[in-house]
This record gives C-alpha cells, structure tokens and sequence, in this order.
C-alpha cells in the first residue's frame, strides 16, 4: 500500500526520484557502470529529492532492549514487521585495535550486518567515537584540551593517529558484498564539533585546525585506497547557516550535509526541541541545496520514548516540512538502563510507531526493494 502511495507522490518529479523513492535499484541506470560510491551518492540524491525520508536505528540488528547478539533480530522488525532503511554502527575502538566496539559489537558481526543490509536494499551509516591518539582515553574525557592540534602538528602524536587511520582503512576496505564488489557506506567522523563533549568540540580546536583534522582524515583514507566512502558533516544543534558553516570542511571534502539534535527533558522539552530541529533543518535543507549536497538528519531521538506519540507528534510533522534523505535515532542499549531511541514490543509507544511505519512519507527497507 506504501509502495503505491509512494510511487504516485513521486510521479510528478524525475526519474532519478522516481526510481529511487518507489525503491527501483536498477532503475537508477547508470548503476551498471557507475562505483558504488557513485551509485550510493545517487541513490540518496533521488531519495533527498523525493517526499520520502527513510528511518535508521543504531546497532539495529546486533542487540536490542532485551536481547543481545541474536541474529535475524531487530526491536524495529519485531514492532513493525520492517527492518529500518538505514543501519547505523560506530567504529570507535577499531583503532585501538579491538576485535568489539566501544559498546561491546564485534567488527566481525557489524561488517556481516553492512552486507545484509546491502543484500536488502538498504544502506549503512558509520560514526567514529574513536579514543585519543594522545593518552588512548575515551572520546569524552578532555584530558588534553590540544589533542586536535597535535595530531596536527606532534608527529609522535600525528604518527599515532596515522596508525589509526590504518585500522579504519584495513575495515572500509574488507566491506564487500557475496561477489566481491566493495560496499559503499556513509562515514561521518568528527560528529556534535559545535558541542563541548568531544576532544574535537568547538572549545578545543580552531576553525581552520577542525578543517585541517577533517581534511588529512579523508585524504589519508584515500591514500589508503579507501573509495567506497561518502563523508557526512553533523555539527549539533546551531544557531543559524553562519553558526553551521563555521566549520564546514569544502565541498570536495563533504558529500552529506547533516545535523544531530536531541530532545531532552522528556515531554516538557518538546517545544525547545521542535524549535531546535525546525532551525536546524532549515539551515541543513538550505544548505544542502546551495551546496549541491544530500540533507540528512543524522541523529536524533527521545531517550527511554517517555512521549507515546513522539514518533507521530513531534518527529513525523518535521519529516513531513523537512523531507531529508534520512534521519537515524539512537541505540537500544541494556547496558544503560533506560538509554533506548526506538519502541520494542510491548513498550506503549510500538502502536504509534506503527502509525509512523505506516505514513506515507517514512521509507524502510522494503520500501526499497
Ligand atoms: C552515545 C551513547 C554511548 C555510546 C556512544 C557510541 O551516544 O549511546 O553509550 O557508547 O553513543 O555508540
């Protein structure tokens, strides 16, 4: 039903949108030929110029509110019947090595998932909460306020960071499909920069050295043979184009231009939220315009869904003014109590998630097909 409803919204625009919003992989035409990367920047160009916006979830299929490491599972599916369009996962430990992430998903597991979603249709989406090439302490912990500049310009620290580089190569790289072909995926390094939390946030580094950081990752991935990437830009929440700019690394170096809002405060935080995310999604639609890009809205989400109908209230009304290629909400964690973005069965909030699954203006995986 969502398929035909689809499909008669796009009508009216091109083909390209055509294609892509009523799911028609082939019919983006030039995907024989093209490179992955080449296929995945048209495929989400199509989508981001369609009414449609298509749902992710962090670490969808690896765990769950109340289940862990199963496979074939995900609380989205269980809720909906659907896997989200978008698998969202992070890198960070990778570069310290480690055979699990930095929330305990092995690498082995997530680089399977990325080639079932593929197999799907669907797409995968990667941030990097990576640990300092400084002191190796966590992304959060400001132990060096400086750490940006001197993977800049210490080589024992720039040494360090190259080694990092590495390992993220060595995982880009070993991202194929059953034959062989490299998988194209999404990578957004150096998220939330507008904020304080991260060793790259705006207090701790200049304008030009966040550039400069942004600019020798992807060059170094790219020397590293690393071809199956698009780079998305997600500053958090900002104040105005101005405020969003300040940072932007070039239009050679950005493919996706994205945003991270959250709602806090439960349903007392709705209205700052809403004014927050309508901003916000202004200046990344904007932008993302005049700049040629694809608009994305790459994280959000209500912590522990205390709203019943937030998915229908407050998310769907600013997809439907703002319809970006994606949005993805956060993880469903158990080591966190509490700390979950999506509904799961049973929880009050799976019927009006289904509701959200069922207008016409959100795309999950078989959406695509
Ligand atoms: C954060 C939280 C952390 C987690 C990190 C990376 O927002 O969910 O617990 O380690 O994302 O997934």
């Amino acid at each position: 039903m969502r398929l035909t409803t689809i499909s008669l919204l796009v009508a009216a625009i091109p083909a390209i949108g055509l294609a892509a919003c009523s799911g028609d992989k082939t019919a983006a035409g030039e995907a024989a030929v093209a490179t992955p990367v080449e296929t995945l920047r048209s495929r989400l160009l199509a989508i981001d110029s369609c009414s449609g916006v298509m749902f992710g979830h962090h670490d969808d299929p690896v765990y769950g509110y109340t289940w862990t490491g199963d496979t074939g599972r995900s609380d989205v599916l269980e809720v909906v019947g659907d896997y989200p369009a978008m698998m969202s996962w992070d890198l960070g430990a990778i570069e310290l090595g480690r055979d699990n992430n930095l929330d305990g998903v092995p690498f082995d597991r997530i680089r399977a998932e990325v080639a079932a979603q593929d197999a799907r249709g669907g797409f995968n989406t990667f941030s990097w909460h990576l640990y300092s090439p400084v002191d190796s302490s966590d992304c959060w912990t400001i132990g060096d306020s400086l750490t940006v500049q001197r993977i800049l310009t210490d080589s024992v620290v720039h040494a360090a960071y190259e080694h990092q580089l590495d390992r993220v190569a060595d995982f880009f790289n070993s991202l194929t499909d059953a034959d062989g072909n490299k998988i194209a995926v999404i990578f957004r390094p150096w998220h939330e920069h507008t904020g304080g939390w991260f060793w790259w946030g705006r207090p701790y580094c200049t304008p030009d050295e966040y550039r400069e950081l942004w600019l020798s990752t992807r060059r170094g991935l790219e020397e590293r043979g690393v071809d199956n990437l698009l780079y998305a830009y997600s500053p958090d929440r900002v104040t105005s184009e101005e405020d969003y700019m300040e940072r932007y690394p070039g239009d050679d170096a950005v493919d996706i231009m994205g945003i991270d809002i959250y709602q806090f405060d439960d349903a007392a935080g709705t209205d700052t939220y809403r004014r927050a995310a309508e901003l916000g999604l202004s200046v990344v639609c904007e932008a993302a315009a005049e700049h040629g890009k694809i608009a994305a809205f790459t994280e959000t989400g209500l912590e522990g869904l205390r709203m019943d109908d937030w998915y229908t209230t407050v998310l769907l009304p600013l997809l439907k003014a703002h319809p970006v290629a994606y949005v993805v909400v956060w993880r469903n964690s158990q080591q966190k109590p509490g700390h979950f973005y999506a509904p799961y069965p049973g929880h009050p909030s799976a019927s009006d998630f289904k509701k959200f699954y069922d207008d016409s203006t959100t795309l999950f995986v078989n959406n695509l097909k």
